[in-house]
């Protein structure tokens, strides 16, 4: 049985092109990039080729910053309490503006600087699943708000978010925005060039680059308290020995997802809308947030009465890695706010599964993965006890 992996949201296989340009910088030129001698000088021209092509892919300004990191998830803590350090704990400002439905990433660090004494609003999500201008105006204030950090694209459902009118917003009223863009490069253009953020987080392994290292964009002038504090690298922004190979790494996979912008708009959405109707021909089946307003990639979608759970172990089985789409926050059985926006009922909201596809996937892969789904949905409703009783 060949595997089928559509759940490139979670992670991407690297390609193997960025594999090869990592190669010569595990052994042979493996110098410290900070040292004097030559086996750290010889690095530099790779890494600065590296950076070069993480400034073009998302439109960075020679002056800004871009801080190499170890992951989104540090990207995003850092902006969190660098802000939280610089412009709250000892005034002037107050307030963190999020969203309901961001990376617990986010949810998890402002819940911590709620406890250190930050107010944090949590804006909700409209009947599309995004937030829009009116709500972002109407929870931001001019003296009070520090922040707002609003993801560019949301991870489960791959609802693309106005990010250019809401950064606007915060520029029109004096607020420093931020975009967690994980989900965003290599799937949509992202230009800070034209959106006006002023900080942006991205992770290498989301776009066919190696796990565990990320990238911070930082607009020109911007300061940020660090999060790792030791030695000057990154400009004293962030201490820690780059990881050369890996940043050597992302900066070719930034170029080629960018480069394959055409290719995702095109080919993988039409792969993904092939597989999305399969879903919805499936009898009691719907598909969260509308097409136009997602990620060429993304499917969220409901099996009225399948456990979600139940249905990722039967496609597994099946050859198929999907991931279920996080219905209810796993500690709690609250619903998620996404599907609460959206008048999606519960029943529908604890089958979610999410599909999601890469440049990787084929037209044979989607039409075998629609197959084990249309058989799954099947079986799994046949022994089904809610599924017998709705009907
Ligand atoms: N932000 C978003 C929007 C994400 O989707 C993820 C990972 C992260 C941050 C964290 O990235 P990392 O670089 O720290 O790994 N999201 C997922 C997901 O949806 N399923 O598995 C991981």
């Amino acid at each position: 049985m060949n595997k089928i992996y559509l759940d490139n949201n979670a992670t991407t296989i690297v390609d193997p092109r960025v594999k090869e340009a990592m190669e010569p910088f595990f052994c042979q030129q493996y110098g410290n990039p900070n040292s004097l001698h030559s086996f750290g000088t010889e690095t530099h021209p790779a890494m600065r080729l590296a950076m070069d092509r993480l400034y073009a892919g998302i439109g960075a300004g020679d002056e800004d910053d871009i801080i190499i990191n170890s992951c989104a998830c540090e990207g995003n803590n850092h902006v969190l309490k660098g802000v939280y350090f610089d412009l709250i704990r000892n005034g002037p400002k107050s307030e963190i503006v999020t969203t309901q439905v961001e990376h617990p990433c986010v949810l998890n660090c402002c819940a911590f600087l709620e406890s250190l004494g930050a107010k944090v609003k949590y804006m909700p999500v409209n009947a599309d699943g995004i937030v829009d201008g009116d709500t972002l105006r109407q929870y931001i204030h001019p003296d009070r708000t520090a922040l707002v950090s609003i993801m560019w694209a949301n991870n489960e459902t791959g609802l693309v978010f106005p990010v250019q009118e809401l950064a606007k917003i915060c520029r029109e009223n004096g607020v420093l925005f931020h975009t967690d863009a994980v989900q965003a490069i290599g799937k949509i253009a992202v230009d800070v060039g034209r959106v006006p953020v002023d900080f942006l987080t991205f992770s290498a392994h989301k776009f066919h680059g190696p796990k565990g290292i990320g990238g911070l964009f930082i607009r020109k002038g911007l300061k940020l308290t660090p999060l790792l504090h030791g030695g000057e690298q990154m400009g004293g922004k962030r201490a820690g020995t780059v990881n050369v190979p890996y940043l050597i790494g992302m900066g070719l996979a930034m170029e080629m997802a960018v480069g394959n912008l055409a290719y995702e708009d095109s080919s993988v959405r039409r792969l993904r809308d092939r597989l999305e109707d399969t879903i919805l021909a499936i009898p009691d089946t719907m598909v969260v947030g509308k097409r136009e307003l997602r990620t060429p990639n993304t499917i969220l979608a409901s099996f009225r009465g399948i456990e979600g759970e139940a249905m990722i172990w039967d496609l597994n089985a099946n050859g198929v890695a999907a991931s279920t789409g996080s219905a209810c926050a796993s500690e709690s059985l609250e619903p998620n706010p996404t599907f609460v926006a959206m008048g999606i009922s519960d029943d529908l909201a604890h089958t979610s599964i999410r599909f999601s596809l890469s440049r990787f996937s084929t037209a044979e892969e989607i039409d075998q993965a629609a197959e084990v789904i249309r058989q799954s949905a099947q079986r799994l409703r046949a022994i089904s006890s809610t599924y017998k009783n709705d009907k």
